[in-house]
This record gives C-alpha cells, sequence and structure tokens, in this order.
C-alpha cells in the first residue's frame, strides 16, 4: 500500500469544495490516514514548494498556498500517488479532463484546487513537511475486502 499527501488548496476552502473533492478520493475507495486543517506557514509553503523556486509563478504560488487555510491529508491505497494524481486530473484546468477535479470544478493553473504528490519518493518527503507519525493513523476499513 502506497501513501501520498493531498492538500485541498485555499480556493477549494473558500469555494466550499472541500467535501466535493474528499468525497471524490473517498468514493474512490482510498482510505484517510491522516488530516488537518491549517494555514500554512510561509517556512512551510517554501519547504513544499522548493522544487519550484526559482520559476516565474514561484512567487505567486507560496503567496496563494499561505493565503487561506488547506486541508491537508494523507491517503492511502493501491498505486495512491497515480490514482490521486488521476482524480485531480492535469495541473492546467483546460487540459485536464471532464470527470477529474480539475477537469469538472477549474479553470486556472494558479487556482487548480488541489495538490498531489508526483512521486513515491516525493510522498514521503511531502508527508514529513505536514505530518508526525504520530499523527497518522493505522486502521482498517470495514469495506477492504471490497476495494481490492
Ligand atoms: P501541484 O504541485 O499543486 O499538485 O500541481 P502539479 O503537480 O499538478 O503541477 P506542478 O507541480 O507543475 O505545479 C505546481 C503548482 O504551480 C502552479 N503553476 C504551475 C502555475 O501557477 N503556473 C504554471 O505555469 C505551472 C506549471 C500550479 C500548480
Amino acid at each position: 500500500m502506497e501513501r501520498t499527501l493531498v492538500l485541498i488548496k485555499p480556493d477549494g476552502v473558500q469555494r466550499q469544495l472541500v467535501g466535493e473533492i474528499l468525497s471524490r478520493f473517498e468514493r474512490k475507495g482510498l482510505k484517510i490516514a491522516g488530516m488537518k486543517f491549517i494555514k500554512m506557514s510561509q517556512d512551510l509553503a517554501e519547504r513544499h514548494y522548493a522544487v519550484h523556486k526559482g520559476k516565474s509563478f514561484y512567487n505567486d504560488l507560496v503567496s496563494f498556498i499561505t493565503s487561506g487555510p488547506v486541508v491537508a491529508m494523507v491517503l492511502e491505497g493501491r498505486m495512491a500517488v497515480k490514482q490521486t494524481r488521476n482524480l485531480m486530473g492535469a495541473t492546467r484546468p483546460e487540459e485536464s479532463t471532464p470527470g477529474s477535479v480539475r477537469g469538472d470544478l477549474a479553470i486556472f493553473t494558479g487556482q487548480n484546487l488541489v495538490h498531489g504528490s508526483d512521486s513515491d519518493e516525493n510522498a514521503r518527503a511531502e508527508i514529513a513537511n505536514f505530518f508526525n507519525e504520530g499523527e497518522l493513523v493505522s486502521y482498517e476499513l470495514a469495506n477492504k475486502d471490497w476495494i481490492g
């Protein structure tokens, strides 16, 4: 089983789409292993987006992600990184397919509602930025035998 970090970004919270977005991941069969509602500090945002430092959109990215509360969660399941990225859709909403979060609900790359780790390695690092091991919960879903 794999874990991934997902953020519902400030636009998702402000547009009251938290339940809508979360339900898509839950319905897929991904399990919530950790969750918190936080306003990201400048320091956390800079660590999270370190890979983008120096890019033209970096400053806007950091100020957007710190502009309001986000929901940070760890999702667990079979190939959780890829499954989550598929449900999110392409980075640019004009390229994301209908049926995905961004394809259905977003129109602008700078406000694309969700973040999901893009590799197992990055997922581990990103999870550690947001959660202590003690904040992640191990349990079995009652319907696990029906998810596969
Ligand atoms: P995140 O990291 O938010 O899950 O997005 P993606 O993994 O889908 O896309 P990314 O890392 O390439 O971009 C991170 C973040 O930057 C914004 N962005 C991106 C932007 O404002 N302008 C751009 O040209 C690009 C490429 C959107 C997502």
